[in-house]
């Protein structure tokens, strides 16, 4: 089994890709931090005796993102599962005080990325007639909360595009699915903040938030049901955050 990873270099991407390899499946990994990856690839590979191919590319750049999946090697086009993963938000402002250049940022890494990388892949699940498409969302699509405007509208069409693609995808049997995690302590806030450690450190104090393991674990339960049955949207938070505003923090 293959399993392709958008953002492996660090949180969600990672963790996923450790749970599935470690389940003896073979991985592609991918992300812009080169040493990272190589580094991640070598010690899978040695640690689970499995193959993992490392894929160095922006998700951002089309060409880059079409060039790189289109001269993946036969056997590495055997796609079962494709995480669309990559992924972030940048800055955290009222929506006249923030950046077009975050926006951008956001928009394209989400929403442009995750057409790119799944446009690539889709015509060898086609031709494989079966595959899985996991899109990971956020409880900020489900619900718009202060100073999270373009990260929600970016979120939102992760959601919007999992509901339209699983319904154009019926007659070729792949499954869709969308993840829409809450707080989960990775590298995301510190991105979030542009490398402020302590603004980043206080969205995780006062309880206890999911881990990237938690979100892993969830992956990989919807990767593995029968044929028959697909998990289409799933929402999971820390048990102290209800929804995308809601917390019960002890500080
Ligand atoms: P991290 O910042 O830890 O990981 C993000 C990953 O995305 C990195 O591997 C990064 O790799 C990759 N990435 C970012 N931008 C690009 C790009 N332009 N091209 C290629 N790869 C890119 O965050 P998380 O693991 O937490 O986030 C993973 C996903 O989960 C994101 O889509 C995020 O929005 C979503 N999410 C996170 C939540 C959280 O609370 N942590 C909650 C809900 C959803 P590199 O920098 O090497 O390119
Ligand atoms: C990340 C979770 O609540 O910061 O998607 O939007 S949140």
């Amino acid at each position: 089994m293959i399993i392709f990873i958008t953002g492996a270099t660090s949180g969600f991407g990672k963790a996923i890709a450790e749970k599935f390899a470690a389940n003896k499946w073979n991985c592609i990994i991918t992300g812009r931090r080169k040493e990272r990856l190589f580094s991640l690839a070598e010690e899978l590979q040695e640690k689970y005796a499995i193959q993992v191919l490392p894929l160095v590319f922006d998700v951002r750049n089309r060409e880059d993102v079409l060039r790189n999946i289109n001269s993946l090697p036969a056997e590495w086009k055997q796609i079962d599962v494709l995480v669309n993963n990559a992924g972030g938000a940048v800055g955290r402002d009222s929506f006249e005080t923030g950046l077009l250049d975050d926006y951008d940022t956001m928009l394209q890494t989400n929403v442009n990325g995750l057409l790119y990388v799944s446009k690539a892949v889709l015509p060898f699940m086609i031709e494989n007639k079966k595959g899985h498409i996991i899109n990971m969302g956020s409880v900020a699509a489900k619900d718009m909360y202060q100073f999270g405007n373009v990260y929600c509208a970016a979120k939102a069409a992760v959601e919007a595009i999992s509901r339209t693609m699983r319904i154009d995808l019926l007659p070729h049997k792949i499954k869709v699915t969308a993840i829409h995690p809450g707080a989960a302590e990775t590298e995301f806030s510190l991105v979030r903040f542009k490398g402020d450690k302590e603004k980043a450190d206080a969205v995780y104090k006062g309880y206890t938030p999911l881990s990237a393991n938690d979100i892993a674990d969830i992956t990989y339960y919807c990767a593995s049901l029968p044929p028959h049955v697909c998990i289409n949207d799933l929402v999971v938070t820390p048990t102290a955050q209800a929804d995308g505003i809601y917390f019960h923090k002890e500080l």
